[in-house]
């Protein structure tokens, strides 16, 4: 990635914020138990750097300032732990000059609070019944000091930018997506009755790591028979039953980037005539919200269409009679923003413009008949109306039955 996408990001976010506002994003840190570090996407948008707890600095003064604090190499830890990031590979990958070590954080942030009225920081979602995290800490600390200063989240000012995607954000996300689909290709190639869910969680991972992508961008469901009506089933420790149907929901991720595809397919190679009826209503609803999807279109009337659609399946299916019991078989809604998060940033009820990437994924869920179908393609909106990013994954009845 070229630091110059990274500059631009920032000079968009400097150009909301107005006079004696201030920008602090935390980034993640390690987890010890597992050892594991997943970045927070914020922090990466703004630096592409991997690093743990760093923290970002934007001060809009009389003119905007900008300091990274990373942390600093000891040689006698770095034999343990390896090299820590120096200050010029720093600048080099973040395109940010000003880079200090975290150990002259606090001293230095105070000069940057004192003229500053509101402090944007990644607060993100958090309950109450959580431990609070970096942000929040900090932000009670800096009230404090600085009673005057008011705190928000800094979401607000990242949905405008991480919602439009750029033409290499597009090209990572394709890129998860295809290396994804070969995976569900392989999975439905080698999948037969009696394995466990998990060996096709195997076939998947396969896929993906020997493309070259490193990680899942969020773990994936495999559900068999029944289990897909469990709509975030994550166990995938079931045996693949007899004539039973296989809901896949995953996808890899590409630099952060992260496809979320389903796919639901007979594991005998054939659907039975009940299962064909039900994917069939399912089918047909996925491909016509995803045919109204153009920019001006907001998520509210396509879930409002999915739901008169599903509304109109599951009656001509005989599961319900008055169309007010949909929510019995259909309790989600068609789609959400992908990016970075595979729930993106970019809210439900948004209107869309051109650069936005969601998901359509109706399903139709039937407990008693061990029945769950989601198909859920990938779709970037564009100035004629969309395309489909997850097209070649073959979703046509044809296609999956051998
Ligand atoms: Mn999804």
């Amino acid at each position: 990635m070229n630091s110059k996408l990274l500059t631009d990001r920032r000079k968009k976010l400097i150009k909301q914020l107005k006079k004696k506002e201030l920008v602090i994003v935390f980034a993640a840190s390690v987890s010890k138990y597992p050892r594991y570090f997943l970045q927070d996407n914020n922090f990466k948008y703004l630096t592409g750097l991997d690093v743990p707890d760093a923290i970002l600095v934007i001060s809009k003064q009389k003119k905007p300032v900008m300091e990274l604090f990373i942390e600093r190499g000891i040689p006698e830890m770095e034999v343990w732990v390896g090299k820590k990031m120096t200050k010029a590979e720093a600048t080099e990958t973040s395109g940010i000059e000003r880079i200090s070590f975290l150990d002259e954080f606090e001293r230095k942030i105070g000069f940057y609070m004192a003229p500053s009225i509101k402090i944007y920081a990644n607060l993100g979602y958090n309950n109450i019944d959580k431990p609070i995290n970096k942000s929040q800490n900090f932000i009670n600390k800096a009230k404090q000091h600085f009673s005057h200063i008011a705190a928000a989240d800094m979401t607000e000012l990242l949905v405008p930018l991480r919602s439009v995607k750029t033409k290499w954000e597009i090209e990572q996300l394709q890129k998860a997506i295809d290396v994804t689909g070969k995976g569900i290709k392989s999975i439905i190639k080698k999948s037969k009755t009696g394995m466990m869910e998990y060996e096709l969680e195997a076939i998947l991972q396969y896929n993906v790591t020997s493309k070259g992508l490193r990680h899942m961008g969020f773990k994936p469901i495999i559900a068999a028979g029944g289990n897909a009506a469990t709509l975030h089933y994550e166990q995938n420790n079931s045996k693949i039953g007899k004539d039973e149907m296989v809901l896949l929901d995953v996808g890899a991720a590409c630099n952060g980037y992260s496809a979320d595809i389903s796919r639901t397919f007979p594991v005998s190679g054939k659907f039975t005539k009940r299962q064909k009826e039900v994917y069939s209503e399912v089918l047909n609803i996925n491909k016509k919200i995803i045919e109204m999807v153009k920019p001006g279109i907001g998520m509210k009337e396509l879930n409002e269409k999915t739901v008169e659609l599903i509304q109109k399946s599951l009656i001509k299916l005989k599961l319900i009679k008055d169309k007010n019991d949909y929510r019995k078989y259909y309790m989600h809604s068609v789609g959400h923003h992908l990016g970075m998060d595979t729930h993106d940033l970019g809210s439900r009820d948004s209107v869309l413009e051109v650069g936005n990437v969601i998901t359509i994924e109706p399903g139709i869920y039937i407990p008693e008949e061990k029945i769950g179908v989601r198909i859920e393609d990938d779709i970037l909106v564009t100035k004629t109306g969309y395309k489909i990013l997850s097209e070649t994954i073959p979703k046509e009845i044809k296609d999956l039955e051998r």
